[in-house]
């Protein structure tokens, strides 16, 4: 078999300002919901490491792009902080231009395409204090962001996304306690993912007014929800699962329409969403160019309890489905094939649009546990996780989906919501205490599969 990617294909590693960065509240920049949530609830965060100081690359991304070079990467993903570009909604603080600026260019000196992202789960607090994504206000308010964005790094710039997993900060903060605001309210949560579909529709269209080079997408995770049986009723489960956790989003940034079966959850409901015509009709112009996609786990799920349920437990409950591997550290399941189903999804469903693998990557505690006598991390399980999902994206696009990309989370360990450096994901090492970066045994791996173009026979 001809195990060669097509040419230009991109490799890299996708990270975000808040977990890479650090200077969390240096240079200007405003502070975050992460930051304020780290002061107010220290303890909610594993070993009480906030937001601070995460992976330095602020201070050290001169040597982490040159790194990254070397470990044959052609493109690497980052997202603006937008309470570092715009500390008050309005003023641009140049300091963050300068660094973003420079970020942005040495990345293209070095060979290394810059897609860069606009909101990475960072709320500015001074907008979370008024709702957040709740409020209509903030969409004004992303659009002006946006707009800043594209008009102060556009020439450096030719691939943005709007959002990263836009439907995260809905269910892990209004139908779960893992962001704020952290209550369980579908209403709420509704409000919430409308306003965000909003703002990235409205952002797409200031990068058609401003006539921007290049191409804008957004990134999803698309996870594919599998029965527990034939059964029509589970069968029905996973399409509901499909509907709020996948479609809710896919089907308006890619064909500009709410799936039917979202307005008939809405009135069963009886959830009210505080659209206009002139807001859907917006969206319906704006679709995007590529689509990027997380992919980590699938959901499994089984029947839900139609007439006695709470919540989404009506429509659908969770399934463990016995012959599961799951990664015992984060707890989450290895399912490669899931992402060759969602090639063929795209490929089948959603007019075959261009795509990449935005995240894929195994979070693993306790590494230094596979140090060797030179002090790498003997990382073959990482090395057979890529592999494995890489033949599976093969098999797909052997069969004609439209993948132009791999993306590993991610380049170097970095700090994660509320799990900060307990699961690490890098292809290279970080050591906390001193801030230096090691090579894992998977970032030679990556290297050759990067150079070669190929997976290793
Ligand atoms: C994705 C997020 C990333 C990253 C990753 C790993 O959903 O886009 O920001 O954190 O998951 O998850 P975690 O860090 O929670 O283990």
């Amino acid at each position: 078999m001809n195990n060669r990617f097509p040419d230009h294909f991109l490799w890299g590693a996708a990270a975000s300002g808040p977990q890479l960065e650090g200077a969390g509240s240096k240079y200007g920049k405003g502070k975050t919901v992460w930051d304020y949530w780290f002061e107010t609830e220290p303890e909610k965060f594993y070993q009480q490491i906030g937001p601070e100081t995460t992976s330095s690359f602020y201070s050290r991304y001169k040597e982490d792009i040159l790194l990254m070079k070397d470990i044959g990467f052609n493109s690497f993903r980052t997202s603006i902080s937008w309470a570092r570009l715009l500390p008050d909604g309005t003023t641009i603080n140049q300091e963050a231009v300068t660094f973003y600026r420079d970020v942005f260019s040495r990345l293209r000196e070095n060979g290394i395409k810059p897609i860069v992202n606009l909101y990475h789960f960072d709320m500015p607090y001074r907008l979370h204090k008024k709702g957040g994504w709740e409020n209509r206000e903030t969409v004004e308010e992303f659009y002006r962001y946006a707009k800043a964005a594209f008009q102060t790094f556009g020439d450096l710039v030719n691939t943005w996304v709007t959002f990263n997993e836009p439907i995260v900060p809905v269910e892990m903060g209004y139908l779960n306690d893992k962001h704020l605001p952290a209550v369980y309210d579908l209403e709420r949560a509704a409000r919430a993912a409308y306003f965000t579909l909003l703002a990235h529709g409205k952002a797409v269209s200031a990068f058609r007014e401003l006539a921007n080079n290049g191409e804008i997408g957004i990134i999803l995770n698309l996870t594919p929800s599998y029965p527990k049986s034939d059964l029509a009723e589970d069968r029905e489960a996973a399409k509901w699962a499909d509907i709020l956790f996948n479609r809710s989003f896919l089907d308006p940034v890619v064909f500009g329409k709410y799936p039917v079966e979202m307005t008939e959850f809405l009135a069963k409901e009886t959830i009210d969403v505080p659209y206009t015509d002139k807001e859907l009709v917006l969206l319906m112009n704006n679709t995007v160019d590529f689509l990027g996609v997380n992919y980590y786990q699938p959901r499994r799920v089984q029947a839900g309890d139609k007439e006695t349920g709470a919540g989404l437990d009506k429509y659908f409950k969770p399934y463990h489905w016995p012959k599961a591997k799951i990664n015992p550290h984060r707890g989450w399941e290895i399912y490669e094939k899931g992402l060759y189903d969602i090639a063929l999804n795209i490929r089948d469903n959603y007019r075959n649009i261009p795509w990449y693998v935005a995240e894929n990557g195994i979070g693993v505690e306790g590494e230094e546990a596979f140090l060797d006598e030179h002090g790498e991390v003997q990382d073959d399980y990482r090395i057979h996780f890529m592999a494995d999902h890489l033949r599976w994206l093969q098999k797909g696009m052997a069969e004609g989906a439209n993948c132009f990309g791999y993306h590993v989370w991610t380049f170097l360990d970095n700090w994660s919501w509320l799990n900060e450096y307990k699961n690490r994901y890098g292809l290279l090492r970080l050591d906390l205490a001193t801030q230096t970066r090691t090579k894992k045994k998977s970032a030679q791996w990556f290297k050759q599969v990067a150079e070669t173009n190929q997976l290793p026979a």
